[in-house]
């Protein structure tokens, strides 16, 4: 039995859910609202990979795998293929990104039945314009790995592009080094094929706009402009971090970027300082297309803080040309070619070099001492 306050109090609660049901509703625009409702009641994230294509895009994008269920599996000579117009059909615009609990990889590979060992493409229709490499540094992050790699096949396929993507893998516990791992990661990649552009991308950066080509520019470009943990806006004017794009001979002109920032920071801002210091320039996409959502995390184990960063940002300019790919050392543990990607894990040593030598000599053994004694003793 309810009491009459209980009663009221569910009276009064009933009638206040239809006021701010009737507020929302009388809105401008509340059909947008009713669908937002009706989304928050849908299986969460049931569209992202029901592997039905939605053409007509969501409220805030279009499913990635849209536009790409048509293209051919079969395809004819490649001599007589035509090359793939300037701007890709494909191209759908702004893209819904979201990260359901339940993506296997095994799912990833399912939807992207045109990408072949070592996590390579081409356009199965047309001779693709251009050839570009993602390169991907990572440690321990196998969890962000899935949905880039969900989300990225498929971007760069409407883009028409051939393409492949590497993970460098660090191998061993010691600090991370971001950027050691893309010098070893150019080098890898470019042993391997001709490629025009090097995309050097965060394991954890989901690109939210199809019209962000990953193609290079005349200098280096900034992808990540717009990243969803800065409000989508710059942080700052000579930010570099997140997504980059060079060509081979930016990369070389510029030194590739610095061997020797071990841990969280800094890397990315003396990467910027080189781009000039080799006379080129940092170009951007626009803000509306340079957007990324970043999946949250915490600072890794293993990545502190650097706290040598600004010392060595000052430095810049006396050190760029003795260390960077000139100056790169490391050590090709193994190299996959996985159906998604190809794994290269290396060793890039530490701050005492590749392989340095133990921290403290072994203490002589006690008989070892005790000759020695006795010997003087002789004497
Ligand atoms: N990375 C790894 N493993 C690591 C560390 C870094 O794979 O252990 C790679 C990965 O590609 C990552 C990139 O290096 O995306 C950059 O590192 P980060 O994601 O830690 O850098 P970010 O600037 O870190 O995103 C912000 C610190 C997070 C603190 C948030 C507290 N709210
Ligand atoms: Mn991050």
């Amino acid at each position: 039995m309810f009491s009459i306050q209980s009663k009221w109090r569910y009276l009064i609660m009933f009638l206040g859910i239809q006021l701010v049901v009737m507020a929302l509703l009388s809105r401008e625009g509340y059909q947008k609202r009713v669908t937002y409702f009706i989304r928050i009641f849908r299986k969460p994230d049931g569209g992202a990979l029901s592997g039905r294509n939605h053409t007509t895009p969501t409220i805030s994008g279009g499913d990635v795998y849209a536009n790409l269920s048509h293209l051919p599996k079969a395809h004819g000579h490649r001599d007589d293929m035509p090359y793939c117009p300037k701007t890709s059909p494909l191209i759908g615009g702004p893209i819904h990104v979201s990260f359901p609990s339940r993506l296997s990889l095994a799912e990833v590979e399912r939807k992207n039945p045109l990408v072949v060992r070592g996590g390579r493409y081409r356009p199965p229709d047309c001779v693709a314009r251009h050839r570009t490499a993602i390169i991907i540094p990572h440690r321990h992050r196998e969890h962000h790995l899935k949905f880039l790699l969900y989300y990225l096949h498929p971007f760069l396929q409407r883009q028409q592009l051939t393409y492949g993507i590497y993970v460098i893998h660090q191998a061993g516990n010691y600090t991370f080094n971001r950027a050691k791992l893309m010098n070893a990661g150019f080098r890898e990649a470019m042993k391997e094929e001709d490629w025009d552009c090097l995309f050097f991308h965060d394991v954890d950066l989901i690109p939210e706009d199809d019209r962000n080509t990953y193609v290079c520019d005349s200098n280096p470009k900034h992808a990540a402009i717009a990243m969803d943990k800065f409000g989508y806006k710059l942080p700052y004017k000579m930010y570099f971090g997140g997504v980059s794009a060079l060509t081979p001979l930016h990369y070389l002109k510029m030194n590739g970027f610095p061997n020797n920032y071990w841990g969280w920071g800094g890397e990315d801002d003396d990467i910027g300082v080189r781009v000039s210091l080799a006379g080129m320039y940092i170009t951007r996409p626009s803000l509306k297309v340079g957007r990324y959502k970043m999946i949250k995390h915490k600072l890794d184990k293993g990545n502190d803080v650097n706290p040598k960063r600004f010392n060595m940002l000052a430095k810049t300019r006396q050190t760029w040309r003795t260390d960077g790919m000139n100056t790169v050392e490391y050590e090709v543990i193994s190299r996959e070619y996985l159906p998604l990607y190809t794994n290269i894990t290396v060793n890039i040593g530490t701050e005492a070099g590749l392989h340095p030598p133990p921290r403290t000599p072994a203490p002589a053994p006690k008989a070892e001492a005790k000759d020695v004694a006795e010997k003087l003793k002789e004497k």
